[in-house]
């Protein structure tokens, strides 16, 4: 790899349990626990930081949360407002790159190496992102910063909740030197007891093994362990968002007063659109062009027709459509087009081969607290 790349992981803090706090402040500073009920034996999805200190954790059964914490208040989950905040956060990341990898609800990849703000510093953009997740969001999040994916998972746990951590290549050699063997990615219980037996606890120990001796100990997973533990991971951020559209609006300061001043307005919207198409041509084709106006009294309309390309004179044919429904000011002026993804299947695909994902025991637990009535 000839360049660092420059990836964060942003995870959620005790996410749901975060969200019903948000939502219901009187819970502030009590230990709770979202999950299904105690005495239907139900499972603990997540619970906030105070209910920690009991030894209360995800997956535990709720009886048992109960017994370790006796004040412990638990709440149903509620998925659609949970998704709704999880919307809301990858909009925001939305507005640094288009390389996003969600990983769960409260979690994902961003590869920031094309992003030049803030001196294209990725931890004051991540310091960004996740201010602007308070602000907006009302909940916390922590981040890890790293040359790649696993440095950068292992880095958001660092100091969490509300902190961030970076790991810088130059760091890295001494940072995994002391890592233990469990955080590696793949590495559960059996797998870590077979390198303890041989005297491996870290991954500096685990470095010290050749290529062959980790083949045969660990099978086809020696390969990846061989550059795990050296913190080298060379996975892509793959993003798996599938776009609908794509668009560029303006809100003007002064409304524009007629047709005359909105056509004025197209050639500007017209090349920052192109702009924007420009990545995304590689992966849609068009299939209609869209005009959005929003009238100085906020009622809006739009008007959009059949296209495979972004023609020009179709927009203009559309604003003026759009502004005979109206004839009177307006105050926002917008263009774009309706996507169709080129390879939605492979899309998909990646989506299931996401190790990381697959391992979360997150989809099957919310089943199982759905069927808790
Ligand atoms: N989750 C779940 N079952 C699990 C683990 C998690 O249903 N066994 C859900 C509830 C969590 C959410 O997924 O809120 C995110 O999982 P995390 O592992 O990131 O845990 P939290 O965000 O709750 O806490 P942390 O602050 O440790 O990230
Ligand atoms: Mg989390």
């Amino acid at each position: 790899m000839s360049t660092t790349r420059k990836i964060v992981h942003v995870d959620c803090d005790s996410f749901y349990a975060s969200i019903e706090i948000r939502d219901n402040p009187s819970l502030a500073g009590l230990p709770i626990a979202v999950g299904g009920a105690p005495e239907r034996r139900g499972v603990i999805a997540t619970c906030n930081y105070p209910a920690r200190e009991f030894g209360v954790h995800s997956a535990m059964a709720s009886a048992m949360a109960r017994k370790l914490c006796p004040g412990l208040i638990i709440i149903k989950p509620d998925m659609a407002r949970y998704r709704a905040a999880s919307q809301q956060i990858h909009d925001i990341f939305q507005d640094y790159t288009d390389l996003i990898e969600p990983l769960s609800l409260d979690e994902a990849f961003l590869d920031l190496g094309d992003n030049p703000l803030h001196g294209g510093s990725a931890a004051a953009i991540a310091s960004e992102i996740r201010s602007r997740i308070a602000s907006q969001v009302n909940i916390t999040v922590s981040a890890g910063i790293a040359p790649n994916k696993f440095l950068a998972k292992i880095a958001s746990d660092w100091n969490k909740p509300n902190g961030q951590f970076v790991i810088e290549q130059k760091m890295v050699e001494d940072f995994v030197r002391e890592l233990p063997v469990r955080k590696i990615f793949g590495v559960g219980k059996v797998t870590a007891a077979r390198m303890e037996k041989l005297g491996i606890k870290t991954c500096g120990d685990l470095s010290n093994l050749d290529r062959d001796q980790l083949d045969s100990q660990f099978g086809s997973f020696g390969k990846r362990l061989f550059e795990l533990c050296r913190g080298i991971d060379h996975r892509p951020v793959q993003p798996t968002r599938i776009r609908k559209s794509v668009g560029v609006e303006n809100t003007f300061v002064s409304d524009l007063p007629d047709l005359h001043a909105c056509l004025a307005e197209l050639p500007g919207l017209y090349e920052q659109l192109t702009v924007r198409m420009q990545n995304l041509s590689n992966k849609y084709l068009i299939s209609k062009q869209v005009v959005k106006i929003k009238f100085h009294d906020f009622v809006s309309t739009t008007v959009e027709s059949l296209s495979d390309t972004m023609d020009l004179n179709k927009y203009r044919d559309l604003i003026e459509q759009g502004f005979q429904r109206g004839q009177r000011p307006v105050r926002l002026l917008g263009i774009g087009a309706k996507l169709t993804p080129i390879e939605q299947s492979a899309d998909s695909k990646i989506t299931l081969e996401n190790d990381e994902r697959l391992s979360r025991p997150e989809n099957e637990m919310q089943l199982a607290l759905f069927r808790d009535p």
